[in-house]
């Protein structure tokens, strides 16, 4: 499938976002291997965000832009984020008439957003596309977010060019700076100079210009309109000229790393399946208090560790993949399982934690010891003794006597 993406199989590139959509584990698991097979890109395409209130213009504007810049030779891919499923019911059909045109074009490729909600983020899952997009070989990403709530703060530290898009609007109806939008975007679009609406629009701007100059900010502030195209070409030239400092670069780099992060670790925490199987139990517990979430969280989070040391997925790492780590010939390996079993113990394991123990140092033996005293399994009792007896190390003598008093008295 990666093979195919590279070489510019559009098809391939919609399949491989379907997987990294998907929310079954299955799948996650595909993304993820596909995912770490991807080299990063010698050319980062340049991200683009056109953000605001549904209808202001923004896939027509995308449309019209898109075309404009197809001209100067990019490769181009859009992107529609929805963070809700509800606000886009009615949009996607519609988006994908209004980009028509594009869509004909071999040279873009033209993605919507899923439209169910998502845990965790579609935005989380947009990073991951574009790094494929990337791999596609599109030099230029447009993503369309519909304006509500967080979305505009996600999408910001996503791309590297922020538009906010905007229609005409009466001078005290600055909806942009009261919702804090002003902040986030670089560029400020008033569409719809066009018709009748051409002398509002530019009422608009200098309403938004004075309004922003009282804030201390130079952000530019064009009148465009996607349907007659006026103003494209200087609205490209902003976004071009519009670049980050070698900071600000930075402390995006950093946000999307968090953003990625945040995915993955969450997928992967949900695959394991001691948490699949305990969790419920212990939400409960939760709820009449006998526990907090937070202890519920700490016993859940070595699981992720534990994974990567014995090299094995969360959703894996189960019993029976650490009695293969113990007769397995990794040391270190066998180590974490054993240390793992002594904190998760299954009498399944008993077995294989005796014949592992067998020859081994002293201070691994009793570590063994540990994990069998753990178990609470009256069938370890017989090796106890042997070891509490004759084994030529005061100290693992030590330990199996202690396992064996122990073990007793729970028969008891
Ligand atoms: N007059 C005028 N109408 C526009 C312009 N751009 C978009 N529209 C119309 O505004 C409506 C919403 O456009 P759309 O692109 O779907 O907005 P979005 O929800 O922000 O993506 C549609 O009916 C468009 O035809 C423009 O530049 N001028
Ligand atoms: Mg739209």
């Amino acid at each position: 499938m990666l093979n195919e993406i590279l070489r510019g199989n559009r098809q391939a590139l919609s399949k491989a976002i379907t997987l990294i959509e998907s929310s079954s584990p299955s799948d996650r698991t595909k993304a993820h291997e596909l995912l770490s097979k991807v080299e990063p890109s010698k050319k980062q395409p340049i991200r683009i965000g056109f953000s605001g209130p549904p209808g202001a213009g923004k896939s027509t504007l995308i449309e019209s832009l898109g075309q404009h810049i197809l001209e100067k030779g990019h490769k181009l891919a859009v992107l529609a984020i929805d963070p809700s499923s509800q606000a886009s019911k009615g949009s996607l059909l519609g988006d994908k008439t209004r980009m028509q045109k594009l869509a004909q074009n071999s040279r873009v490729f033209i993605r919507p957003s899923p439209t169910r909600g998502h845990l965790g983020g579609v935005t989380a899952h947009t990073e991951e596309v574009l790094m494929l997009c990337a791999a596609a070989g599109f030099d230029m990403v447009f993503l369309e977010s519909v304006g509500v709530g967080q979305s505009e703060s996600d999408i910001s530290s996503m791309v590297d060019t922020l538009v906010l898009v905007i229609p005409p609007a009466a001078g005290d109806d600055l909806q942009a700076i009261k919702r804090g939008l002003f902040e986030l975007a670089d560029i400020i679009a008033i569409n719809k100079h066009d018709g009748e609406l051409k002398l509002l629009a530019e009422k608009s701007q200098k309403s938004h210009l004075t309004a922003l100059t009282i804030m201390g900010r130079n952000t530019p502030v064009m009148c465009v309109s996607a349907l007659t195209n006026s103003g494209l070409e200087e609205l490209w030239r902003a976004i071009s000229m519009h670049k980050h400092s070698p900071t600000q670069q930075h402390e995006l780099m950093e946000q999307r790393f968090w953003l990625l992060t945040k995915e993955r670790l969450l997928s992967d925490f949900q695959k394991n399946p001691e948490l699949k199987s305990k969790l419920p139990k212990l939400l409960k517990q939760a709820s009449s208090r006998k526990i907090s979430l937070w202890q519920v969280i700490s016993r859940f989070f070595p699981c992720l560790i534990f994974a990567t040391l014995l090299g094995c997925k969360t959703e894996t790492l189960d019993t029976n993949t650490l009695i293969s780590r113990l007769e397995g010939d990794n040391p270190r390996k066998a180590h974490a399982a054993l240390i793992y079993l002594t904190r998760h113990p299954d009498p399944k394991a008993l077995d294989a934690i005796i014949a592992y123990a067998d020859k081994k140092p002293a201070s691994e033996r009793i570590q063994a010891i540990l994990a069998v005293r753990q178990l609470g399994d009256k069938r370890a009792i017989p090796w106890l003794f042997v070891l509490s007896n004759g084994h030529p190390d005061l100290d693992v003598q030590k330990a199996a006597q202690e396992a064996l008093t122990y073990l007793k008295k729970q028969a008891k």
